[in-house]
């Protein structure tokens, strides 16, 4: 009892017995742990490159550049875009156009389209994208015969009606729209970037048959146009598509009514593609 208490004693004393002590005590010549690394400099040693060795460990106090250790294949990436070494640290960077996010490695766009400064001349619209912006002004197609357009919002133009014996006219396409998409490069593809769809006029019966198509613009190849249910058709994105470029697909959805053709309606797609993954 007398022993228990004593050894009760000691260990609320916070005294190590000499037996315990001598064990932890460091044998001659025998490195003890080492302390850690001040902040901001790193001591790690590095592996040269094919030859399986470790370097010795750089003093501390001289800089290692964690923009080459950590830019290495098979490491995970410090920064989104650019990494800048600093003596005894890094920093990451976005490109222009882009700001830092709070966790000091992520890039977000700038919409430019939000500012109160109008960034576009009057009658144009902003359309933002990845890195800067655009001034777009989409124009209807110019009348020739008995065909003519009107423009019924910023990105909508509808056909006046025909006369009742114009087949060439009832060929023309009934609304023309126009769609603008910002991507970033190396998308992951097959991707839908845009769904058309039928709308019947309340009270009248509406096509029963839809035809899907492109018609038009300057990388069709890059594209597909497909039905993804009766009543709706789908733009898929079937290359991956590096920037900075701008793309161009008109698409088609023509309307049938028991075989007969009764309208088409046009979507003029525009894609402006980032240089960058984000
Ligand atoms: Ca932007």
């Amino acid at each position: 009892m007398r022993a228990g208490g004593a050894d009760a004693a000691l260990q609320l004393r916070g005294r190590i017995p000499p037996e315990r002590r001598r064990r932890r005590q460091r044998l001659p010549g025998t490195p003890g742990r080492s302390p850690p690394p001040p902040r901001g400099r790193v001591c790690a040693g590095e592996r040269l490159p094919g030859r399986g060795l470790r370097k010795a460990r750089p003093p501390c106090g001289l800089d290692v550049n964690e923009c080459e250790l950590y830019g290495q294949e098979g490491r995970s990436r410090l920064c989104m875009h650019a990494c800048v070494n600093t003596p005894g640290s890094y920093r990451c960077a976005c490109p222009s156009g882009y700001r830092t996010l709070a966790d000091g490695k992520s890039c977000e766009d700038v919409d430019e389209c939000v500012s109160p400064q109008h960034v576009c001349p009057r009658g144009t619209v902003c359309i933002n994208t990845g890195g800067g912006f655009q001034c777009v002004s989409p124009e209807c197609p110019e009348g020739s015969g008995n065909v003519s357009y009107v423009k019924t919002s910023p990105f909508q133009c509808e056909r006046n009606p025909c006369p009742m014996d114009s087949r060439p006219c009832r060929h023309m396409p009934k609304t023309i729209s126009f769609h603008y998409l910002s991507l970033p490069s190396n998308l992951k593809t097959p991707i839908t970037l845009f769904r058309m769809a039928t709308a019947s006029a309340p009270g009248r019966p509406g096509p029963n048959s839809l035809r899907f198509g492109i018609v038009g613009g300057n990388s069709r190849g890059h594209f597909v146009m497909q039905r993804s249910d009766r009543q709706t058709g789908e733009l898929l994105l079937a290359q991956t598509l590096e920037g900075p470029q701008t793309l161009e697909v008109d698409v088609d959805m023509s309307e049938y009514l028991d075989r007969s053709f009764q309208a088409n309606h046009v979507s003029k797609v525009t894609i402006f593609v980032s240089p960058y993954d984000f």
